[in-house]
């Protein structure tokens, strides 16, 4: 399955080389060209720096991914590196690095709050070993410090607590048309480890998708704090009758992803916006259906925003385009969420400092979402107000999703997984599908002569 092995060095200059060798070379293969019913993507494997390890996998598309993995004491897994090469074409870098960056709970009863990332850590002990109950599939080691970074004091043992499992996920795509059905599923290639924070365990997991997509999800299970039990006003009866009360709470998290697209810089930020006029159209088809206008509103410099309906935004490099010489991008999709704001956050910069996303330039002293140490700010609201008059061009996304968490008695015990997270969508990362099928090899655009039906007229 996997073709030639190439290695190139991690530095983004050998990235964007060859990330422009693919742009120039990509329409015979990709993007259109030669048949190629079962394209392979060249397996690449990443050259990773100290204390990481190179991974990647070629999914049902042809397309593979390759990355470095790593454990920060604090952070948890990091993913660096992470580089997509579509079938037949070259290495496209995506992200130089990603990561949570906080997970704040604050309990509805207002007698708790934790911030598991920077005063407990997904890193170190409280990352556990995970065994084939878990994870019924690859099972990745590495060194982990018992203490701190493992430089000072405390040994490093070495041991299994990164699970790569490739999964089937449901259908890719299906299309009568043209007189004969093409379908396919697809498959993903899911990393996660677990951190047992407290009385929670915590699944911290990105999942490769063979389509290029991206989705980082915090899944929480173990049990209920057996300390918060509150009232029928803060949370739920999980015992016999209408007592213990187990209180409500949020679980608030921030990932970060440094992005790679076109290489360390020279990116763009955009916001994308659907607005329903709520007037009927008027061409030649007749009153048919409300016009919604769509709009591409830059985002120059460092800011936050929330998310509404219909609302994405998207991390470009204006200099790479794909062969339709559309400019290559990532999507940021928000998926449900419970918005916040950090209790930190309000505290330093007023109730109103949430966001659901936020884009700065990268700087390597900010780690945290919150109670981050050092000069260049405490939190994302001080890095966006510090770096506002600086040209977005070495971008980093901060994604916040919450999930408001109500107890109920399948909580007990243990508690059933709940799920959050986001989508990262490739934009026109290539200028079709990465694995077109052989009977739709000449459709890219409006088509000129359509064989197949036409919808039926009203
Ligand atoms: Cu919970």
């Amino acid at each position: 399955m996997l073709g030639t092995m190439r290695r190139f060095p991690k530095t983004s200059v050998a990235g964007a080389g060859l990330l422009a060798l693919m742009l120039a070379g990509c329409t015979g293969t990709a993007n259109g060209g030669e048949p190629d019913p079962k394209p392979s993507a060249a397996a690449v494997e990443q050259s990773c720096g100290e204390r990481q390890q190179a991974i990647s996998r070629t999914l049902s598309s042809g397309a593979a991914w390759a990355m470095c993995w790593s454990v920060d004491p604090k952070l948890g897994m990091v993913l660096s590196d992470i580089t997509f090469v579509p079938p037949g074409a070259d290495a496209i870098p995506v992200i130089s690095r990603m990561s949570l960056a906080q997970l704040e709970v604050p309990y509805d009863s207002g007698k708790r709050l934790t911030s598991d990332i920077t005063s407990a850590g997904f890193g170190g002990p409280n990352m556990h070993t995970i065994t084939d109950a878990e994870c019924p599939a690859e099972r990745l080691s590495i060194a982990i410090p018992n203490v701190g970074d493992g430089s000072k004091f405390g040994s490093s043992p070495v041991r299994e607590v990164l699970c790569s499992q490739e999964t089937d996920s449901a259908l890719s795509y299906r299309s009568g048309d043209l007189g004969q059905v093409v379908a396919k599923r697809k498959q993903d290639w899911q990393l996660s480890t677990i951190s047992k924070v407290g009385w929670y365990e915590y699944v911290n997991q990105v999942t490769f998708g063979a389509d290029g997509s991206i989705r980082p999800s915090l899944g929480a299970t173990g049990d209920l704090s057996p300390v918060d039990y509150s009232d029928a006003k803060h949370g739920w009866p999980v015992g016999p009758g209408d007592h213990d009360h187990a209180a409500s709470h949020s679980h608030n998290a921030v990932w970060k992803i440094d992005w790679a697209l076109g290489g360390e810089s020279g990116q763009k930020v955009e916001q994308f916006d659907a607005k329903d006029t709520g007037k009927l159209g008027t061409d030649e088809l007749g009153k048919a259906s409300p016009i919604v206008n769509g709009t591409l509103t830059p985002i120059p410099k460092p800011a936050s925003a929330r998310w509404t309906d219909r609302r994405w935004w998207r991390v470009l490099a204006p200099g790479k385009v794909n062969a339709d010489k559309h400019p290559i991008s990532y999507q940021i999709d928000m998926a449900k969420t419970d918005r916040f704001t950090f209790v930190d956050d309000a505290e330093h910069h007023g109730s109103d400092a949430g966001y659901d996303v936020a884009f700065t330039n990268a700087d390597e002293c900010q780690v945290f979402a919150t109670m981050n140490r050092g000069r260049c700010g405490r939190g994302v609201p001080e890095y966006v107000e510090l770096g506002k008059d600086q040209p977005l061009d070495n971008v980093v996304t901060w994604v916040a999703v919450g999930y408001h968490h109500v107890p109920r008695d399948e909580d007990q015990s243990p508690m059933e997984m709940h799920w959050q997270g986001f989508n990262l969508l490739p934009r026109d990362l290539t200028s079709r599908r990465v694995d077109v099928p052989q009977e739709r090899e000449s459709l890219n655009g409006k088509p000129e002569d359509w064989d197949g039906q036409m919808p039926p007229k009203e």
